[in-house]
């Protein structure tokens, strides 16, 4: 073939697989994808590319059709290529530039298109377009995160969640960029640098990835006590949600609300997930790690995809200076939280994702949110974190999307019109008309267009009032007073929380601390946390088997606060099979009638079954053949909310001498989760160690019990002391 120098895509198939590739290459086929590349670029591009059947030709980037997508140009069947190959070139040339630089933090998310509702119009506090009517809605982009890892790193370490959501309104784009705790590590923006890079892969041996647990993250917090409150949220169960669907979102810092009158009042941001919020336990967030790196990002997708839209709430706590100023800690220090109970969170909105990223690229690699995006109506506080962040986020999209210009990226663009005097730069994607490119000018005297003009009674004002404590006229480089209380609210979390979640904290420090190294860290983070409780301070030195150092002096002394329900997962769970996923195990000659029925019941409460089986090609069961959704040693039980089985007795009896059955199920029992099973099955419970209680039910009562972690069981299962 190479002797007769014929370089057709016919003559150089020589297999049936290559044919196949090949005919996947025809005009035509490429359709969806061509599509997708000509969406923003109009219609004259799609004209020109498309043959008389309408059917796509593949083109270069400048529209040229190419004949061959398989061979490079040679000089000769076996000769070397040629420099003058510019459809080559230009398509390497374009591979070798497709990855920009991640994200310094938060370079792992997914993201998804949706909707914000006002439910409730709250024009007396603030003027905001979007909240002047109930009924109102924008569309909106969020995009979720972890905070340490690389881009290609895992779904579930022990991490803190962006939840960044970009509000496209009437007014111009509102980006909340939160995460899903409502307080910061740090209190001053000075620090950020410091404490992403102690927290990020070690500088000198470039590990961990993804993980808090080692020695240079330990030693900033053991050094910085302003950390502890945040250690208390990282260290619960808050930072292994089981799915970004189930977890809460915050604004964090103190904002401020003004309303048409030109009064302000400062405002928290809340995000409350519709569906309750429920975290994983580390075991389970360390196996599903192997099991599905990516199970946030598919758990999104998918859910979406099948129609079951999450949904969260917005809410509102919002307060003025009076109420600021008889707290105990300082409304403008981002480690610090203001209890629901003293101001409760009033619920003005409600989102709803209800549209997948077509390209995850263009669309979540590209987004860009901005803590200086607000509107007219919202504004900024003077928190000394949230002033830094004003900076940080639109200088780094600049090294990160390479050009001023980031902001005409579609997912970046305002929905509404935008009019300015800003021109040119690197990727100048507009094309702006006329000589009016400054201002003011009086070009419309000569009858041309003059361009754009400011609009003093709808654009966007700063508050002007300062009625925060520091004088606003001197320059300092001090914290305010109250900054100094770093352990009342730290204590208020850990006393807020449930028994169990205690120990998951206890647990969770003793295994950071233990991945140190080095001997002082932990000795100073423990001393720190006799600041915050003794009992946890001496549960984790037992867990460490070290002596309790001496208490480190606090800079103020803490004060006693009440503890709060709103801050423990566990108090706040519901019980619901809405968005939550049933693993149901068959195998030969199951009877497919309660397997059917299982499914029907689960899927009527709002919940989704997946099946799983030895084999995925079709069993033969009882009733007819079943196929598998997943083999059981690539699905284990930490994939799913509850579990059920339906197994004859003879086929349990062989899965019992399988580890992947056995683990199934001794998982299930030691994550607290439900299991319903057959008579059949109880061969493989006992192997397991399964052992009866209120949730390990027959599976006619699967419904009844639901999909609750039984926590009543931790005791048995692992050490909590
Ligand atoms: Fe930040 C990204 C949230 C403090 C500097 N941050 C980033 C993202 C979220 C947050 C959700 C990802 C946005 C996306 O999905 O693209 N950051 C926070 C919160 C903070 C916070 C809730 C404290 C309350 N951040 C913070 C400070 C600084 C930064 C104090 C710098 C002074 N953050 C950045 C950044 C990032 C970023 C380096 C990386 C990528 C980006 O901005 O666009 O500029």
């Amino acid at each position: 073939m190479a002797k007769t120098g014929k370089t057709t895509n016919e003559s150089s198939s020589m297999s049936p697989a290559l044919d196949n590739a090949l005919a996947d290459h025809q005009p035509g086929a490429g359709q969806g994808a061509y599509a997708t590349q000509t969406g923003n670029a109009g219609e004259t591009h799609q004209d020109a590319a498309a043959g008389a059947d309408g059917a796509a030709y593949l083109t270069d980037n400048f529209g040229h059709r190419l004949s061959d997508n398989q061979n490079s140009l040679k000089a000769g069947a076996r000769g070397p290529t040629l420099l003058e190959d510019f459809i080559l070139r230009e398509k390497i040339f374009h591979f070798d530039h497709e990855r920009i630089p991640e994200r310094i933090v938060h370079a792992r998310g997914s993201a998804a298109h949706g909707v914000f509702e006002v439910t409730k119009a709250i024009p007396e506090l603030t003027k905001a377009g979007l909240f002047q009517k109930e009924g109102t809605t924008c569309p909106v982009f969020v995009r979720f995160s972890t905070v340490a890892g690389g881009a290609g790193s895992i779904d579930t370490p022990r991490d803190v969640r962006g939840f960044a959501v970009k509000f496209y309104t009437d007014e111009g784009n509102w980006d909340l960029v939160g995460n899903n705790i409502p307080v910061f590590f740090i209190q001053d923006a000075m620090k950020f640098p410091d404490l992403v890079h102690s927290v990020k892969m070690e500088a000198d041996r470039g590990y961990p990835q993804a993980a808090s647990a080692h020695d240079t993250f330990w030693d900033f917090v053991g050094l910085m006590p302003e950390t502890m409150h945040m250690i208390m949220w990282a260290m619960s169960d808050r930072t292994i949600p089981r799915t970004l669907r189930m977890m809460q979102g915050f604004g964090v810092h103190t904002f401020r609300f003004v309303n048409a009158a030109g009064e302000g009042k400062f405002v928290k941001f809340h995000w409350k997930p519709v569906l309750g919020m429920e975290s994983l336990i580390w075991d389970e967030a360390v196996k599903i790690a192997g099991a599905d790196p990516d199970f946030h990002r598919r758990d999104l997708f998918e859910s979406i995809a099948m129609g079951s839209f999450p949904a969260w709430d917005l809410g509102v706590q919002v307060f003025d200076e009076e109420f600021a100023a008889a707290q105990p800690y300082d409304v403008l220090d981002a480690t610090k939280l203001i209890p629901e109970e003293d101001v409760p969170v009033q619920i003005v909105g409600r989102m709803t994702l209800n549209r997948n990223v077509d390209n995850f690229f263009a669309e979540t690699e590209q987004s860009a949110f901005l803590p200086s995006n607000v509107i007219p109506g919202i504004d900024f506080s003077n928190d000394p974190l949230l002033q830094g962040r004003l900076f940080s986020y639109l200088d780094t999209q600049k090294s990160r999307l390479g050009t001023t210009n980031f902001h005409q990226i579609p997912v970046n663009a305002p929905k509404c019109p935008f009019h300015n005097m800003q021109r040119d730069g690197l990727m100048q994607t507009l094309v702006p008309t006329g000589r009016a490119n400054y201002e003011p000018n009086s070009l419309n005297e000569a009858g041309e267009d003059s361009g754009p003009r400011a609009c003093p009674d709808t654009g966007f004002t700063s508050f002007r009032e300062n009625g925060e404590r520091n004088d606003p006229t001197e320059k300092v480089r001090v914290r305010a007073e109250l900054f100094a209380d770093h352990y009342s609210q730290a204590a208020l979390f850990y006393h807020s929380q449930t028994e169990n979640e205690k120990a998951h904290m206890a647990s969770a420090l003793v295994f950071e601390l233990s991945k140190c190294a080095m001997e002082h860290v932990r000795m100073r983070v423990l001393s720190r946390l006799r600041n915050v409780d003794e009992d946890l301070a001496a549960r984790v030195a037992d867990g460490l088997a070290m002596d309790l150092p001496e208490k480190a002096p606090a800079a103020r002394e803490p004060v006693e606060m009440k503890p709060s329900d709103a801050l423990s997962i566990q108090k706040q769970a519901k019980m619901t099979f809405e968005g939550r996923k049933v693993g149901i195990l068959f195998a030969e000659g199951s009877d497919k009638a309660t397997i059917d029925k299982l499914k029907a019941g689960v899927e009527a409460a709002g919940g989704s079954v997946f099946l799983v089986a030895p084999k995925v090609g079709g069993l033969s069961v009882k009733g007819g053949t079943l196929k598998a959704d997943g083999k059981l040693d690539g699905s284990p039980s930490v994939l799913f909310d509850a579990v059920a089985s339906v197994l004859m007795p003879a086929e349990a009896e062989k899965l019992a001498k399988q580890g992947a059955a056995v683990q199934w199920f001794m998982d299930a029992f030691g994550h607290c989760k439900t299991i319903a099973h057959c008579n059949g099955t109880k061969v493989i419970l006992e192997k397991a160690g399964v052992e009866p209680d209120e949730g390990v039910v027959p599976n006619e009562k699967l419904l009844e019990v639901g999909p609750v972690r039984h926590f009543g069981r931790e005791p048995k299962i692992r050490d909590l002391a």
